[in-house]
């Protein structure tokens, strides 16, 4: 069975029923992710046979209740089944994401019992898969000023704008859709694939999370019902509560990226020869290999703490978002450190670094950027919004 580096020992801090849960997806990710992954990647087509599976295993929902579908499980498994995934790739990992926290998220915390028992066994299962819809072609970092919008029209919304962006709209059954109400209040709306002038075109050429299926949902005089309006949530907050969820499984997530990474540097530093010997015992290649090992421990102690935190309800969005900046940047480094440790051979498909390499370009800029979680840092310091 596969040891990742744990250098600090920090399986001792885990539970029984963690380790449970992480054997279980680590299980999963090797056989049914890691032999056809690259090939999805290279064919920029996403392994849709997968999205079972995943509910099969219990990736969509592992925190949301039982009741509802989900696994009831804590937040530190969360964060360590997003890890297992994002060994993988981060395109299975991110549909996880989206499916967990971005659309059963706010159904379970902001909808209604209906909406719960209608959406969430669905989600948790596969059965169906969700996008959620808060960036816009012109508004991405600054949400607040996204221009879509509903009317209420008696006995429906009509629902105008367009979303860009959108990880798994092209194959979406439903999508949590964040947009203005006529008093101007950013508001949770369900809409669901079939509805008329709901249309998710696919966004093509994309040289970063190649395996997943990224669209625009776009919506042109969309009839919803008043019943798919999330009730229990008004403000930018909402969409925002729900991004701390996912930002927090983000941090978590790159940890698994990082170690296929430093993993594949050390075994081929280790057999790799130059002027007779292996490249590991080069004191530039050593400095690589223990700087990575290094940062890996501080991003597991980061977010194993963040995970204790965020069980008693004590994390706060700036913890979250220190960690996921911090955690996709180291991640990012390891996975271009790693690419030079293998020369040439670090840009081939046969090995996993290239393609993390590219996915982390996107995770760096998505769930906010590593410059916006750098000033939510600055504003918890100073007190000051570097946003106004
Ligand atoms: P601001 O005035 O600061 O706040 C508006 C209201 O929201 C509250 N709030 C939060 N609430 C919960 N959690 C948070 N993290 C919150 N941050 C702010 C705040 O208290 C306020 O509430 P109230 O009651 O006073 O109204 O808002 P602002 O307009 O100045 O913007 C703040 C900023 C820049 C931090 C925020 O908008 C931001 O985070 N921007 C980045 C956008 C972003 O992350 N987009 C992600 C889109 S989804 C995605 O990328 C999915 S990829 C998934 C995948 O494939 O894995
Ligand atoms: P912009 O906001 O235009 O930013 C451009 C640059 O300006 C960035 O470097 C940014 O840091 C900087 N900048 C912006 N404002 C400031 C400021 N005040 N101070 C200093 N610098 C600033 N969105 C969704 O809603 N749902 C999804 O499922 C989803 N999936 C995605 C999948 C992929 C593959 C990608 C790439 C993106 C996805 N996104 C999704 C969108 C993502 O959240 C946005 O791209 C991100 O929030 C940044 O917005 P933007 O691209 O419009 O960049």
């Amino acid at each position: 069975m596969y040891n990742p580096p744990d250098y600090y020992l920090v399986d001792e801090l885990l539970t029984d029923e963690h380790k449970i849960v992480r054997e279980a997806v680590r299980e999963w990710v090797e056989r049914s992710v890691k032999p056809i992954i690259d090939d999805y990647a290279q064919k920029h087509t996403y392994p849709v046979h997968l999205i079972k599976e995943m509910g099969e295993i219990g990736a969509f929902g592992p925190f949301i209740p039982e009741k509802y579908g989900g696994a009831g499980l804590d937040q530190i498994s969360y964060g360590l089944i997003m890890t297992e995934l994002e060994r993988g790739d981060s395109a299975i990992r991110s549909t996880a994401s989206v499916q967990t926290s971005l659309v059963m998220y706010p159904i379970y915390a902001f909808g209604t019992e209906e909406q719960r028992m209608k959406y969430l066994p669905k989600l948790a299962s596969g059965e169906w898969i969700g996008a959620y819809g808060l960036t816009e072609p012109n508004h991405g970092s600054d949400p607040g000023s996204m221009l879509t919008h509903f009317e209420d029209k008696g006995d429906h919304y009509l629902l105008n704008g367009s979303k860009m962006w959108i990880t798994n709209a092209p194959i979406a059954d439903m999508a949590v859709v964040w947009a203005k109400d006529e008093e101007g209040k950013v508001r949770g709306i369900i809409v669901e694939k079939g509805m008329e002038g709901f249309t998710t075109p696919v966004t093509e050429r994309k040289w970063s999370l190649r395996a997943s299926p990224t669209g625009e949902l776009v919506f042109d005089n969309v009839r919803v019902p008043k019943g798919n309006l999330l009730p229990n949530i008004k403000g930018l907050k909402g969409p925002l509560t729900c991004l701390n969820s996912a930002r927090y499984g983000i941090a978590w997530g790159v940890l698994g990226a990082a170690m296929e990474c430093y993993d594949a540097a050390v075994q081929y530093a280790l057999e790799r020869k130059q002027f007779g010997k292996p490249i590991a015992s080069f004191q530039l290649q050593q400095k690589k290999l223990a700087e990575m090992l290094t940062e890996i421990t501080k991003a597991q102690l980061l977010v194993w703490r963040l995970g204790v935190l965020r069980n008693e309800n004590r994390a706060t969005p700036a913890q979250i978002s220190m960690a996921k900046r911090n955690n996709v940047e180291t991640a990012l480094k390891i996975a271009r450190e790693s690419r030079q440790v293998l020369g040439a051979m670090g840009i081939s498909g046969d090995y996993p670094i290239m393609r993390h390499m590219m996915n982390l370009e996107s995770v760096i800029t998505y769930e906010g950027t590593h410059d916006i979680h750098l000033l939510i840092t600055g504003m918890d310091i100073t007190g000051i919004s570097a946003f106004e």
